[in-house]
């Protein structure tokens, strides 16, 4: 699928290992720390496909899908998927092609889409840097196909960081010469096949930076579907630089700005407003990057705040951001892991509950921004625009008239006793709703009418984010606010 047929998708991230097993065991013990395969498959997410999409999800990320070291390392077995061997083999672990196409037809069938995460950087090895037998790898099978080794030791010297090598000396990551015409011609070939092989619809590159840009682009081209790529900084000129070569970049940038100001209630709505006002210059087109406040190598949210309020501010602001949002599993259970490996908790063990506080604001969010991108479809490229702050609370106009979606959010949390109930006017004007429009705040379903003056009174409290839509849009889908 293309970058405009992405653009109005919401993703969710799966690592296949973590999300759902073939039994669909709600109660099979995975033991974060021991490095295991947890027993998670395609099968299992395939049974699973309601669960995501009543959530509103229409597209899904999956772990890397090729065959991995198989041996135990001392960081444990490569369930993730990050040290593949054999590109031209499957990691059986997660199932079998035939289950990966029946995957794939599942979520067509679905009008979802299938994204996979592909590694073009490195291979993985168990053992020393000196000890790396070639012959193992497939189709790479020799060592001049790699950089010669030396270790990152310097990250902001760009030519060491693209061809030197990650990991470390217990698990090192032989790193691909891509500069390599062959290199290059081999991988266009490899990513055709597995594309067609099992109908992808897009990808998410892994470990961006450490690749010569001349290499993206073509492998972009022999791509030729949507592809968002990690680029690992809070740089948003550097990041957004890699769209010169990709459709789209995963927005660490805005993960960072959302993170400063929501983990904790001391933080400041300064960060997200600068984001706001420069991200639009700094990128070839926002409307493309991906939003999201956890994945599998960050802390998560709840690791750094317990705070129900400000858990849902952060999940409000994924889903409404500029961008395609990704949410990753677990997040809406309010996991909270910390760093790698303890964010990689099974979802099965949360039951699965579709009554989760973060379940419905999920999906209420998902419907409301689907709800916004049909009315108009200009909902997507339409810059979020501040319209109100404080150094505690922000809020955002997004959309054209009566496609809008107008959000608040704030840091002060759910307890913060200096902070009562208090109503914030937004002016005529800034909402772009008429005196006697009918709106609704679609995360407590309360009706209320634009004054006569144009204003929007606003009723903050106990640190909730507020997120109004205009009455009319919202009642053509039942499923927001039952109609
Ligand atoms: C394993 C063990 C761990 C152990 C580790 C040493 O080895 O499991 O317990 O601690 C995979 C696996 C991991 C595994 C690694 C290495 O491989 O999932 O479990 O860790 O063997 C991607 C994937 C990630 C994957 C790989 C490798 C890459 O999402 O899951 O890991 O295929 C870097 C890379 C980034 C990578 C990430 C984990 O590490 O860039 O591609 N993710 C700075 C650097 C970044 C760096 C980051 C974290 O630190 O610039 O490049 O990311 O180390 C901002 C700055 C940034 C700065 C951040 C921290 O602050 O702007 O530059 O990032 O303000
Ligand atoms: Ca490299």
């Amino acid at each position: 699928a293309t970058l405009e047929q992405w653009r109005s998708r919401s993703i969710y991230q799966v690592l296949t290992d973590r999300f759902a097993r073939s039994d669909i065991s709600t109660t099979a013990k995975c033991n974060v720390t021991e490095g295991n395969y947890c027993g998670g498959t395609y099968q299992g997410i395939i049974k699973k496909l309601n669960y995501i999409q009543e959530m509103g999800f229409s597209a899904i990320w999956i772990s890397p899908i090729t065959l991995n070291i198989p041996e135990k390392t001392k960081f444990g077995y490569a369930w993730h998927g990050y040290w593949q061997q054999d590109l031209y083999k499957l990691n059986d672990h997660y199932g079998s092609a035939e289950d990966l196409k029946m995957l794939s037809r599942a979520l067509h069938a679905r009008g979802m889409y299938l994204m996979v995460d592909i590694v073009t950087n490195h291979n993985g090895w168990n053992g020393s840097a000196d000890s790396v037998d070639y012959t193992r790898f497939r189709p790479f099978n020799d060592r001049k196909y790699y950089h010669d080794y030396c270790a990152i030791a310097d990250y902001t010297d760009q030519v060491q960081v693209e061809n030197c090598w990650l990991g470390d000396t217990t698990v090192p990551l032989p790193d691909l010469n891509t500069e390599d015409q062959n290199v290059r011609t081999m991988y266009g070939t490899w990513i055709k096949q597995l594309i067609s092989n099992y109908s992808i619809d897009g990808l998410r590159l892994d470990t961006v930076k450490y690749v010569d840009r001349p290499f993206w682009a073509s492998f972009q081209r022999a791509a030729n579907i949507f592809a968002t790529g990690e680029v690992l900084s809070s740089n948003i000129t550097f990041a957004c630089s890699y769209q010169a070569e990709l459709g789209s970049v995963l927005n660490y940038p805005a993960y960072y700005a959302i993170i400063d100001f929501l983990n904790s209630t001391s933080g400041t709505t300064a960060p997200l407003l600068h984001a706001a006002q420069t991200f639009k210059t700094s990128c070839k087109d926002t409307s493309v990057l991906t939003t999201f406040t956890e994945n599998h190598d960050l802390p998560r949210f709840a690791s750094q705040t317990k705070d129900m309020a400000l858990a849902k501010n952060a999940l409000a602001l994924t889903l409404l951001w500029d961008g395609i949002p990704i949410v990753y599993a677990g997040q809406e259970h309010h996991y909270s892991g910390y760093a790698d490996p303890a964010n990689r908790e099974a979802t099965w063990l949360s039951g699965y509950s579709n009554k989760a506080e973060l379940y419905t604001l999920t999906r209420t969010l998902n419907l409301v921004r689907s709800r916004a991108l049909a009315l108009s479809p200009s909902y997507a490229t339409y810059n979020i625009w501040p319209i109100y702050n404080d150094t505690h609370t922000i809020a955002f106009r997004k959309g054209s008239s009566n496609a809008q979606i107008i959000s608040v959010f704030t840091n002060v949390g759910s307890t913060n006793t200096n902070y009562a109930p208090w109503t914030l006017t937004l002016a005529s004007g800034v909402t772009g709703w008429i005196p006697g429009t009918d709106v609704v705040e679609v995360l407590s379903c309360t009706k209320l009418t634009i004054s006569p003056d144009g204003s929007l009174a606003v009723k903050m409290q106990k640190g909730l984010p507020k997120v109004y839509f205009s009455a009319a849009a919202a009642k053509a889908d039942r499923r927001i606010c039952n109609g």
